[in-house]
């Protein structure tokens, strides 16, 4: 499914991805008629009639390129991962909302004794393949634990000794008596375009590639 030729969508999340692509949009020369944070609206219009915003969670922005009900996104790495990238043009690390995909345990759990002696790891994350991928390749047996979010609780109640979660400033993990051990890779987030739209739509969507691939110092052919 490509929507009409003549107009483009682009998904994006609210929050700090949506805040850190503003400046990107407007040397493109593309400003929101309205505040997704205030106003409600999941569709938003912008200053050129030919290009809308649709508001999705975090983590439905492939899954709305990749079937075409938005041409465009802005997706994190750590979603991607999960999602698998299925039909999706990844041509651009846009080096926002960064961060760093990380296992932490407690403070007083001995990890490194834990893996040196073979020990099956509990894990509960909300990234099951990305954690499947690096234990797997650390040759740690472990059993994950699907979680949707606030990891961060489930060693403090026993739910499992290790989590895989994303970490900025430390804050998180600290106000909850819990530490970093691994670094798994670091996350930033990339423009994802539909495979089918960059075709059919080369001539709306390539400007736009290049002022962001201009705009993050990067060539995005
Ligand atoms: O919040 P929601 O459930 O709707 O979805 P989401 O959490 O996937 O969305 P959002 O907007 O919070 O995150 C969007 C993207 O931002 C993610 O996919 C990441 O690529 C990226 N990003 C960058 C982060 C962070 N930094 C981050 N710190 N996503 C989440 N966090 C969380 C983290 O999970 C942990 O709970 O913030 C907490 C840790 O932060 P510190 O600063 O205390 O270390
Ligand atoms: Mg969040």
């Amino acid at each position: 499914m490509v929507s009409d030729t003549t107009t483009i969508t682009l998904a994006l999340s609210k929050g700090r991805i949506y805040d850190e692509t503003l400046p990107l949009l407007e040397t493109a020369g593309i400003q929101p008629l309205d505040d997704p944070e205030t106003s409600r609206k999941l569709l938003i219009a912008t200053n050129r009639a030919d290009v809308k915003i649709i508001i999705v969670r975090a983590s439905d922005v492939p899954t709305y390129v990749q079937y075409g009900a938005a041409d465009l996104g802005i997706a994190g790495k750590d979603v991607l991962l999960e999602h698998g990238g299925e039909g999706l043009y990844q041509p651009l690390d846009l080096e926002i909302a960064r961060c760093r995909m990380m296992v932490a345990v407690e403070n007083e759990f001995d990890y490194e004794s834990a893996v040196r002696q073979g020990a099956r790891l509990r894990v509960a994350t909300k990234y099951l393949n990305t954690a499947r991928a690096h234990f797997g390749s650390k040759g740690v047996h472990v059993d994950l634990i699907k979680l949707y979010g606030s990891m961060e609780l489930a060693p403090l109640v026993g739910l499992a000794e290790a989590i895989v979660d994303l970490v900025s400033s430390g804050n998180t993990l600290k106000a909850n008596n819990l530490r970093a051990v691994e670094e798994i890779m670091p996350i930033s987030s990339r423009l994802i375009v539909n495979q089918a739209a960059l075709k059919l739509k080369r001539h709306l969507l390539q400007p736009m590639l290049d002022s962001f691939s201009e705009a993050v110092g990067k060539v995005s052919r």
